[in-house]
């Protein structure tokens, strides 16, 4: 059994901050305190702890838009560690009509190269009484978080009556539905209006999603839920109109959570305006990058708690991926990665600008999502008997970012250029060194399946939704005869 000390550093989670040594053997922590040695020794002087990232939105190796994303579990978990993130939640997709337990297979084949751990989301990309029956039994294999697609009409987008349904059954065997909250047919509409104008370049994604597309779906999403019983977790929320939303429904008691991501807190709008078609194109995405009172509202958020968590939607095209929509900004894939650079480009803009506290980061890039989604304190911790999943992170390292040098498979990183302090200096995947003073000490395979369990919280609500809303006959006298 491997034993390793990190000693010297200051321990930072979501709540404390404190100077003490941790060690770590089979894979877990075992003891933190003063004056520990033991084993391989790791010197933190001058570095925080903490738990290590999770990343609770990611696409590995999908199928999407006619092709694939370009980083695997391999690839993908790498860029990870190498930016302090020790688990990725990724989204087993089923193809239309593929059986749910077919694409968690389909995605445990991907997986078997991860270098560290991951959990799955389901996404509910079609509905029918097979997905119905097949909902509980997801929840058996320890996926308990359904994502629905509100947009991409014609392929993974869901309908309010399917959406209904799908929340209903979250809410009877403990699932979180998850939504992609954007306003498909008013997407497509403004796709086609844009293209028949000849306004086909990449702008014309942006203009094609505008911030009420997301606020309207958010709001949408929010009432079905609130409808269902069950609780609500809002991907990639982007803009003031989809916090707003966000807010006021916790302020009234509902739970509803808002994942903003690293791209749309430290990249703006004008990125779609370059005269390089290439240079727009790298960073469409859905939804779009927004202007600079959006990026405001999204850090209140994360200040004030209205949003929980950082994630980054990691979904890699190459260059020659993206010019499948030369002539056609529909057929640009869609996304733009960010697992190496979400927890720097956070602390660089988020704690060295004063904007976050060492614990909100941490509570943001980890602490949260182990919560919310259901693992922690296995994960998000520093705690004994939590998995080592740790970075010592390092606030004077530096670097500018380039893809010359990044893990990613793709040829490009829409943050090239950015300087960046606050970096690991060492990054522990349950135990294992996998970055060690700069240098990459993966294992390949060495990932494994975190399974969630189901929340209990979800069963509480429904029963006091069907309290309120239970429906009463009325018991009529004189009914009138009915009249022709
Ligand atoms: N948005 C993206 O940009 N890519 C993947 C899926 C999504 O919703
Ligand atoms: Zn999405
Ligand atoms: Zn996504
Ligand atoms: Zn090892």
């Amino acid at each position: 059994m491997t034993t390793t000390t990190i000693k010297n550093g200051t321990i930072v989670t979501a709540d404390l901050t404190y100077k003490a040594d941790v060690k770590v053997e089979g894979g877990k922590i075992v003891e933190i305190g003063p004056d520990l040695s033991g084993g391989k020794e790791l010197d933190a002087t001058g570095c925080y702890v903490m738990p290590g990232g999770i990343d609770p939105h990611t696409h590995l190796e999908m199928p999407f838009m006619g092709t694939y994303s370009s980083d695997d579990f391999e690839s993908g978990t790498r860029a990870a560690l190498a930016g302090g993130t020790t688990m990725v939640v990724d989204f087993a997709l089923p193809a239309p009509d593929q059986p749910l337990l077919d694409a968690i297979e389909m995605w445990s084949n991907k997986s078997g190269r991860a270098n560290c751990d991951y959990s799955y989301h389901m996404a509910i990309t079609w509905w029918g009484k097979r997905v119905f029956d097949e909902m509980p039994k997801v929840v058996e294999k320890g996926i308990n978080t359904f994502k629905h697609f509100m947009a991409y009409k014609g392929a993974l987008m869901v309908n309010d009556d399917e959406m209904f349904a799908s929340f209903q059954r979250c809410a009877e065997i403990g699932g979180m539905p998850l939504v992609h909250a954007e306003n498909g047919d008013v997407v497509a509409d403004l796709s086609a209006r844009l293209l028949a104008e000849g306004n086909d370049g990449p702008e014309g994604h942006a203009y094609s999603r505008p911030t009420q597309v997301e606020g309207e779906a958010t709001n949408r999403a929010i009432m079905i839920a609130d409808m269902a019983g069950v609780p609500l977790y809002v991907v990639h929320t982007s803009c003031e109109e989809s916090h707003e939303a966000i807010r006021r429904a916790r302020q009234n008691g509902k739970r509803v959570f808002g994942e903003p991501l690293i791209q749309h807190l430290t990249l703006d709008e004008s990125e779609y305006f370059n005269k390089d078609w290439d240079h727009a194109a790298r960073r469409v995405m859905s939804p779009p990058f927004r202007n600079k009172k959006h990026q405001d509202s999204l850090w209140a958020g994360l200040q004030a708690g209205s949003l929980q968590v950082v994630a980054t939607d990691h979904c890699a095209f190459t260059t020659e991926q993206k010019r499948y929509g030369v002539g056609d900004f529909t057929k640009i894939p869609n996304g733009t990665g960010g697992l190496e650079d979400r927890m720097p480009m956070l602390w660089t803009h988020g704690v060295a600008t004063g904007r976050l506290t060492m614990n909100e980061f941490v509570a943001v890039t980890s602490t949260n999502s182990a919560k919310i989604l259901n693992c922690y304190p296995r994960k998000g911790a520093v705690l004994v008997g939590a998995d080592a999943d740790l970075v010592v992170w390092d606030p004077e390292r530096e670097k500018t970012i380039s893809a010359k040098s990044q893990q990613s498979a793709i040829d490009y990183n829409v943050f090239e250029g950015k300087h960046v302090k606050g970096l690991p200096r060492y990054t522990l995947t349950r135990g294992h060194v996998a970055i060690n003073d700069g240098d990459l000490n993966m294992q390949e395979g060495r990932g494994e399946f975190v399974a969630r369990e189901p929340f209990q919280a979800v069963s509480k609500a429904l029963s006091k939704w069907k309290e309120l809303t239970a429906p009463r006959k009325v018991e009529r006298t004189g009914i009138p005869a009915s009249g022709v």
